[in-house]
């Protein structure tokens, strides 16, 4: 009972409990990792909305800008009263509400739905195959994520290499997921979900949580192995483009 209680206090979503010490600056606060796909997510939303934020870097290693939260995972977002939203597809959906409502809640729309649970389920398994997909690949997008995010000088020649390799293991471990090799697997994924852009956006006219969710996780790959795969794909590399000017990320 004891463990049911504890396990229900680190869940994702909204939680009960208000944090207001934890706003910095009077504004919306996210506790992010600079590189992480599910916080660009929410970076875009933000941008897009022209919505001032606060943004604390969370020191991968050890975590200690974190150390305030059960929920160990970033992104956290805290908003101005001292609320806490947890989970990258529930924070976009608490800031939409709060701000112009302008896509669908969760459950009102299954497809929305269903292409949010994709960006995590199989866009940010695909992009980590292929970014991950040799130990060069491994080191080299390493190099980039510990000099981009909060790494102490100290860590990041470790987290480096011992990163590059423990990345590597894990994109061997996402690729075999999937029936196809990595990079045809991001191509196939890529077509499978240009499908849903109808129009110029997932939402149509407008960007809707789709949108962000799946925008989000191939922003943190721009730079990295494989994204010429985005770049080069006939559908998305334009829709990709329009997600840039909306979100301004
Ligand atoms: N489902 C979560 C996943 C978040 C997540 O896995 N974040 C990674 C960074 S990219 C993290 O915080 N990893 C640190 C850890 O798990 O200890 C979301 O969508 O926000």
């Amino acid at each position: 009972m004891a463990d049911d209680l504890d396990a229900n206090k680190i869940s994702s979503g909204v939680q009960e409990k208000l944090v207001p010490e934890r706003v910095v600056d009077g504004l919306p606060t996210i506790y992010c990792f600079e590189t992480c796909p599910f916080c660009f997510k929410v970076k875009a939303l933000l941008g897009s909305r022209g919505i001032k934020y606060s943004k604390v870097e969370v020191d991968p290693t050890f975590k200690t800008q974190l150390k305030w939260s059960d929920w160990e995972k970033v992104p956290i977002f805290v908003d101005i009263d001292g609320t806490q939203v947890n989970d990258s597809n529930y924070i976009l959906h608490y800031i939409d509400s709060n701000d112009s409502d302008s896509f669908p809640k969760l459950g009102e729309d299954p497809e929305q739905d269903r292409w949010m649970d994709f960006s995590n389920q199989i866009l940010g398994k695909s992009i980590v195959a292929v970014i991950y997909t040799s130990y060069r690949t491994s080191v080299q997008a390493l190099d980039y994520v510990t000099r981009v995010d909060k790494f102490s000088f100290g860590s990041r020649l470790i987290n480096k290499w011992l990163g590059g390799f423990i990345m590597r293991m894990v994109g061997k471990s996402r690729a075999k997921m999937f029936d196809r090799q990595p990079r045809e697997n991001l191509q196939y994924q890529l077509d499978v979900m240009s499908e849903a852009i109808r129009g110029e956006f997932f939402g149509k006219d407008e960007p809707n949580g789709a949108d962000y969710a799946n925008f989000g996780i191939l922003r943190s790959m721009q730079g990295l192995n494989g994204f010429d795969i985005v770049e080069n794909h006939n559908v998305v590399s334009g829709w990709y483009r329009r997600m840039q000017k909306h979100s301004g990320v």
